[in-house]
This record gives C-alpha cells, sequence and structure tokens, in this order.
C-alpha cells in the first residue's frame, strides 16, 4: 500500500532495505549463533547516515524525525531484529538529551550521535526497579561540582558498547519518583563500569548488560533537565521511544510473514502446494491483516508525535502493545507454517519468534502498556 512517503523517508527505507538484505542477512544466523555484537553493521549504518536520521539537521541530523527512525527499524527488523538495535537502543538514549538536555549538551553530544561516532545506552531498570520504574535505588548525590552515583542497572541494551549512557538515579529519595534525576555519563567515567553480559534468547546480535557506578563521579553539568525531573524525562522518552520497539516489532513480523508465505507457495503435499489450502490461506490472510494494522497505526503515531502532538503516552503505548503482540502471533504462526522446517534453525523463522518476545517485554511490559492505556482513558473521560 502507498503511505505517501516523502522522496526522502523513501530513501530511507530503501537504504535500510539494501543494508538488511546485502550487509544483515548473510551474517544474521552466524552473530544469532555466536551472541555478538555486530561491529562490523554499526560502521555500514554509520557510513550510511543511519544514526542521524531522526536528529534535527542543526545538531548534525539528517532532519528527519520519529517516523524515518521508524522506517528504518522496520526494514532493519524485517531481516534481523537484533541487529536493528544498535540504532534504535541509541535512538532510546539520545532521546532524553534531544528532548530536556540543554543547548550545551545539545551540542556537545547530539552531533556525534548523529555520525554513529557515539553510541549510546537509556539507563533505567535496575534488579527492583523494572515495571516498577519509580522505585529506582541507584542514587546521584551532589558534591561540589559532580554527582556521585552509585548502583547498579540491568539489561541494558547496548550496554557494553556504549560511548554515553543516559542514567536515572534518585537525588532524593524521600520524594519518591519526583526525587529522581537523569543524567548523562560518559564511559571512562571514574567509577562507572560495565557487569555482567547477558545470554538471551532473541535479539541475541545486541549487547545487554549490566551497568555498575561505585562512586561515579559525574559533572554537574551532565544533569539534564532539573534535579527531580528523572522519572518525567524516564516516561517523556518512553512515550517517544515506543514507536521505534513498535516498528522492530513490525519488521520481524513482515520478516516472518514474507518468510511463510515464499515457502507456502513452495512447499508440496498432498500433490498441492501447502497455499493452495484454504486454512493456510486464512492464516495468512490474518497475519498480512494484523501486519498491515500494525503498520498504518506505527506510521500514524509516528507522524503525529513528528506533526507536534503533545499527548502521546496512549497512543504510543498502543502502538508498542499492538505493534508485539503481532509480532509474537504472526512469527508463531510462521513457524507453524513452515511446520517441521520452522522448528529448525537452518530456517530464519524460529529466530523471529525469540526476538520477537522482547519486544512484549522491555520498553515496559504488555502489562504496563495496558496500564498506561487504562490511566489515560480513566484521565480522559473524566476531563469530558
Ligand atoms: N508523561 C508525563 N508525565 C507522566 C507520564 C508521562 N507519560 N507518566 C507518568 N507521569 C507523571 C504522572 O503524571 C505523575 O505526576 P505527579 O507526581 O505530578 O502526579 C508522576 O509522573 C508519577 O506517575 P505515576 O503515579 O503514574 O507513577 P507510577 O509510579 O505509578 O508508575 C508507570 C507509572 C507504571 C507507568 C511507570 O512506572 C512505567 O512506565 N513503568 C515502566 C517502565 C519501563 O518502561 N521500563 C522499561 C525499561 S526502560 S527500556
Amino acid at each position: 500500500m502507498n503511505y505517501f512517503l516523502t522522496e526522502e523517508q523513501e530513501m530511507i527505507r530503501d537504504l535500510a532495505r539494501r543494508i538488511a538484505e546485502e550487509k544483515f542477512k548473510p551474517i544474521r544466523s552466524e552473530m544469532d549463533e555466536k551472541g555478538e555484537f555486530p561491529e562490523e553493521m554499526v560502521k555500514v549504518l554509520r557510513e550510511s547516515d543511519m544514526f542521524g536520521i531522526y536528529l534535527p539537521e542543526e545538531y548534525g541530523g539528517l532532519g528527519g524525525g520519529v517516523m524515518e527512525l521508524c522506517l528504518a527499524v522496520e526494514e532493519l527488523s524485517r531481516v534481523c531484529g537484533g541487529m536493528s538495535l544498535s540504532l534504535a537502543a541509541t535512538a532510546l538514549a539520545t532521546f532524553p538529551i534531544l528532548l530536556f538536555g540543554s543547548e550545551e549538551q545539545k551540542k556537545k553530544y547530539l552531533p556525534r550521535l548523529a555520525t554513529g561516532e557515539l553510541l549510546a545506552a537509556f539507563a533505567l531498570t535496575e534488579p527492583e526497579a523494572g515495571s516498577d520504574a519509580g522505585a529506582t535505588k541507584t542514587t546521584a548525590v551532589k558534591d561540589g561540582d559532580h554527582y556521585v552515583l552509585n548502583g547498579t542497572k540491568c539489561f541494558i541494551t547496548n550496554g557494553s558498547v556504549a560511548d554515553i549512557a543516559t542514567v536515572v538515579a534518585m537525588t532524593d529519595k524521600s520524594k519518591g519518583s519526583r526525587g529522581a534525576s537523569a543524567f548523562i555519563v560518559e564511559k571512562g567515567m571514574e567509577g562507572f563500569s560495565v557487569g555482567k553480559e547477558e545470554d538471551k534468547m532473541g535479539i541475541r546480535a545486541s549487547s545487554t548488560s549490566e551497568l555498575i557506578f561505585e562512586d561515579c563521579r559525574v559533572p554537574a553539568e551532565n544533569l539534564i533537565a532539573r534535579e527531580g525531573m528523572g522519572f518525567i524525562v524516564a516516561m517523556k522518552t518512553l512515550d517517544q521511544s515506543r514507536p521505534g520497539v513498535a516498528s522492530q516489532a513490525l519488521g520481524i513480523a513482515q520478516g516472518a510473514l514474507d518468510s511463510a508465505l515464499e515457502y507456502a507457495r513452495q512447499r508440496k503435499q498432498f500433490d498441492r502446494p501447502i497455499i493452495s489450502f484454504q486454512g493456510l490461506q486464512w492464516m495468512l490472510a490474518d497475519m498480512a491483516t494484523r501486519v498491515e494494522a500494525v503498520r498504518a497505526l506505527v506510521y500514524a503515531v509516528a507522524r503525529a508525535i513528528d506533526g507536534g502532538e503533545k499527548r502521546i503516552a496512549k497512543e504510543s503505548a498502543i502502538c508498542k502493545l499492538f505493534a508485539s503482540d503481532t509480532a509474537m502471533s504472526v512469527t508463531t504462526d510462521a513457524v507453524q507454517i513452515l511446520g517441521g522446517y520452522g522448528y529448525m534453525k537452518e530456517y530464519p523463522v524460529e529466530k523471529m519468534m525469540r526476538d520477537a518476545k522482547i519486544t512484549q517485554i522491555y520498553e515496559g511490559t504488555n502489562q504496563i502498556q495496558r496500564d498506561v492505556i487504562g490511566t489515560q482513558l480513566i484521565r480522559e473521560s473524566a476531563s469530558k
């Protein structure tokens, strides 16, 4: 279907598709098996200016927005949901600076994020603060012109490869979520180290690790916005980034649908291609319906955000919820259509099914998305 993309958006989509097909595809199975971060692929994305597509021109970006990011992440994820994360997770960690950073912070970091010279990680989750983001235990204590951070973050995408991390820590525990603050922490800052690297079910061609802060001294100028704004910075960041997870899920689902369709046309049983059986046609029709509905939703929400819509918490959550549930069901159906072959690593759909699972979990579990949607529904109906 024609979504009437701009010429520039079409170029980004086509370039991302070419990178995925020509560069990602030949190595995706090996990277998945080894659980290796794709340094070489980051170089490819860098050289193609992919890291700057959603950043303003004045900070060295290409002047696009969430829509451009979604198009690229969708296409890259269509081939490998893991490798696409070097870009998607960097964008997630960049949003706090883009949305709330000072002019100095933007000038210092955004141009290097736009070229891909810097990779970034968003550090909110902790062992005891996952869904309950307000229960953050990491502390930040002001000491002269520095803050001293102590604590551990876990399950951080890009953790071991990031050059900077946007980190949420408590500057005043007595105030609960209103006592949280956000900081930019650079690799190499004293007391900042990478802990355990996780061995995962899916998105294995990405890094997920612990980040450890032991009396880590961060210059006060690296505080994002003001003390006490950390929770809002995190929530607004997630509102902005959830369509990106949705586009990752969309890409994975489209990739699985493509594989299932191709297989069903070629595979013969009972002397007929299995696609000629109505049962399978209907499965494929349901898969295609869900995928297209997700695409229309993701593009609509991304365009609304880029158009300046500020009240996006509900729609971003709807996007992420619907896209990730679709990715899970479509990839599971794709494995079913490929039957025994679908269960084998020789075909890509079992990997897609593993990759899809995380999209229902990270950037807020789908139970949390329903909470966000429900809260907004109550607010909206009360204000009528
Ligand atoms: N935009 C702006 N403000 C927001 C907001 C949003 N999207 N969401 C919440 N807030 C504000 C609330 O309005 C409230 O403000 P006041 O103190 O002025 O009333 C404040 O933030 C606290 O909100 P709330 O009481 O709803 O916070 P809870 O502790 O109940 O937590 C959820 C809310 C569950 C939505 C939040 O903790 C969350 O999103 N958790 C999931 C985190 C997540 O996605 N983790 C994944 C890891 S990051 S990859």
